[in-house]
């Protein structure tokens, strides 16, 4: 036991596909068994994990009846219960069964469409019976291959009407709950509509009602567009639109690899959370911290729970190095703010007055362009802190 270890209080979560995944790939057979979703909560929670999430088929199999769904959910209700474990968010497979090879909500066969809402409905009440006030979609099959199939405003518009739908019927239910949207570029469809973050944050300004609409951006899926995760995490704050968020780690330009949390580029990882955690001073992310990632395809169950042990230490340890980082006093004069009483008023706020003096401004642009703003000696800093030498 030390500071690292993971408590309820930092709220790690881990989805029942992730510490369940079987190894398999497209180029290879499963090569672990698959575990009872009740085993792995048992197992999730001797690791210190908060919650877990779920698809509502990764707990009740597609088909399965009425009875059988009861069953199913009673008994991992008892087990989240002596476990003192909860389900912070709850999601729909719409991607897995090859009804959805078309898409979903976005699908040019109205009976998919009309298919994909009522197992969306059943599976919002699956959440709501397990306590999730998140609710997520990952269109991973809303996209296409051959683009000349549908035009995409007409995806849009289909992506619109689904959601607009969902939340009316949250609403009429009177439901806690809210969505949170997840963008990812590309895989399984050769493209993805509503790629990015940014794409699903304007999105989200388009629906009926956008105040119970989020997102929940991945590492792995920003990565993939070539984009700055910190900077997607961190427009998503700005909105107070990062209702939930996916950590995991990606090499650049490679299929959505879901690696372990930290795994890779360890500075991207130190930034995103020093911005979650707020150690700069700007408000903090207080939401649940699920790791959408799995173990190497080389592991057995070992390796899988080392992978979820990890996550959340790795978490920790970053959570303790950008705290030392913003409170090294030559880091705060570094990043301090450059303040100018005389000219910030004109800087925001329009008037004909502050026109005329920006206009009038006098100003030496070459002096100013030959001031250093210290970014080297910063950056050193950074790596020095990440290297435990500060
Ligand atoms: C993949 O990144 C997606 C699915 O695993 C799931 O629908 C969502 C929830 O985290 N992430
Ligand atoms: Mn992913
Ligand atoms: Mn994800």
């Amino acid at each position: 036991m030390d500071a690292y270890d993971p408590t309820p209080a930092d709220r790690f979560s881990f989805g029942l596909w992730t510490v369940g995944n079987p190894g398999r790939d497209p180029f290879g057979e499963a090569v672990r068994p698959v575990l009872k979703p009740t085993e792995l909560v048992k197992k999730l929670a001797e690791c210190g994990a908060w919650g877990v999430n779920l698809h509502d088929n990764d707990l009740v199999p597609f088909g399965a009846s009425a009875k059988e769904r009861d069953t199913l959910v009673a008994e991992f209700k008892a087990t989240l219960e002596d476990c003192g474990m909860v389900v912070p968010m709850a999601t729909t497979n719409l991607f897995s069964h090859p009804i959805f090879k078309d898409g979903a909500f976005t699908a040019n066969n109205p009976r998919v469409r009309a298919f994909a809402l009522k197992k969306t409905l059943a599976s919002i009440e699956l959440g709501v019976e397990l306590g999730a006030k998140i609710y997520v979609f990952w269109g991973g099959r809303e996209g296409v291959e051959c683009d000349a199939c549908r035009d995409p405003r007409t995806a849009i518009a289909r992506m619109r009407d689904a959601l607009d739908f969902l939340c009316e019927y949250v609403k009429d239910r009177r439901y806690d709950l809210v969505f949170a949207l997840e963008a990812k570029p590309n895989e399984p469809r050769s493209d993805i509509y509503m790629p990015t973050t940014g794409h699903m944050l304007h999105l989200i300004s388009t629906l009926a009602h956008p105040e119970m609409v989020g997102v929940n951006p991945e590492v792995a899926h920003e990565n993939m567009a070539g984009l700055s995760f910190v900077h997607a995490v961190a427009q998503a704050m700005e909105a107070k639109k990062l209702f939930h968020i996916d950590l995991n780690a990606q090499k650049i330009g490679r299929y959505d690899q879901d690696l372990r949390f930290g795994s890779e580029d360890l500075k991207q990882a130190f930034l995103l959370v020093r911005l979650l955690e707020g150690t700069a001073g700007g408000e903090p992310y207080r939401g649940p911290l699920h790791f959408d990632s799995h173990a190497y395809r080389t592991e057995d169950f070992d390796g899988v729970w080392e992978f979820a042990r990890g996550s959340m230490r790795t978490y920790k340890l970053l959570k303790a190095r950008a705290a030392e980082f913003d409170a090294d006093p030559e880091v705060r004069q570094l990043v301090a703010e450059k303040r100018d009483p005389k000219l910030e008023p004109l800087l925001r706020g329009f008037s004909r007055d502050k026109a005329k003096q920006l206009a009038a401004l006098e100003l030496d642009a070459s002096a100013v362009a030959r001031e250093g703003l210290r970014y080297e000696r910063l950056d050193q800093l950074l790596t020095e802190h990440l290297l435990g030498v500060r």
